[in-house]
């Protein structure tokens, strides 16, 4: 038999969208933990590992996103020491297949718009396929419909997907909800199967992945982040050779800086 490669999928939003609910959804068991991740820095991640039942495993990366559409400069600053880690550790795995963006079923905002763009253009540089995961539809008589309702106001924020699943993540839902639940398993995993593409090897970002991303986020950033502080990061907290730090902060966007 040919060995089985994994497939890496990043899974993102806000606190309390339901990340965890919808690795424990996917995965048919409980291996992530449904509270506030203890370790709030934006960036931060957990790996989990899950094998579907035809043998087709995965590595699912739950991480911190943003609550704000802004951040604050020592927020920053960890941000692109995680986000560094981050990228390495994927590009160890064999690069990132597929983007799962997890949103609650609600009104559209601007820190989902943040959140878009902080992994999908800043962290994956539009590179890798993206897929909305909408939970806490449970309610809806079609979850789908969801989806219809709020195709514009997506539209109207940019934020654009090669595939959707409308599901409930919740596990613990009486009589009728319980069948929304299983019927979210199946949404679920016909999205991953079918949008983390089998035959394209994971993205891992180029050479000058770093410049780009930290010169990207600057634009997120309340105040003036300061050039030493951003080469201090980089040396310290990413092991950069100082030389290279230096250029590194060089080709930030002055504008953004001090
Ligand atoms: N009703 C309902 N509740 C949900 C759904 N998905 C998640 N929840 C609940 O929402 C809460 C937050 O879910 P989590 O899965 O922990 O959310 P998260 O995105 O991992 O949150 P952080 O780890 O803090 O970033 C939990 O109490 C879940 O049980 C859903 O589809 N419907
Ligand atoms: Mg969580």
């Amino acid at each position: 038999m040919a060995p089985v490669s994994t497939r890496n999928v990043v899974i993102f939003g806000e606190t309390g969208a339901g990340k965890s609910s919808v690795i424990n959804l996917l995965a048919g068991q409980e291996i992530a933990h449904i509270s506030p991740d203890s370790n709030r820095c934006t960036l931060h991640w957990t790996e989990y590992q899950i094998t579907f039942e035809d043998g087709s495993r995965y590595k699912v990366f739950d991480t911190v996103g943003l609550e704000e559409p802004r951040l604050q400069t020592g927020e920053y600053l960890s941000a692109i020491s995680n986000a560094y880690g981050l990228i390495n550790t994927l590009k160890e795995r064999g690069g990132v297949n597929l983007l799962l963006f997890c949103i609650r079923g609600g009104r559209v905002t601007a820190t989902m718009q943040s959140n878009y763009r902080l992994f999908f253009e800043f962290l994956c540089e539009e590179k890798v396929p993206l897929a909305l995961v909408v939970t806490n539809l449970e309610r809806e008589t079609r979850m789908e419909d969801w989806y219809t309702r709020n195709m514009s106001y997506l539209e109207k924020y940019n934020i654009r997907s090669a595939g959707h699943a409308c599901i409930t993540a919740a596990n613990l839902l009486d009589g009728r909800h319980r069948d929304k639940y299983e019927e979210s398993r199946g949404i679920l995993r016909r999205v991953v199967e079918v949008h983390c593409n089998a035959s394209m090897e994971g993205w891992t970002g180029g050479q000058s992945w770093l410049t780009s991303f930290i010169s990207k986020l600057v634009e997120f950033v309340v105040g003036r982040p300061k050039k030493a502080d951003i080469i201090g990061v980089l040396t310290k907290r990413c092991g950069m050779a100082k030389e290279v730090a230096q250029q590194v902060a060089q080709h930030i966007k002055s504008e953004n800086q001090s």
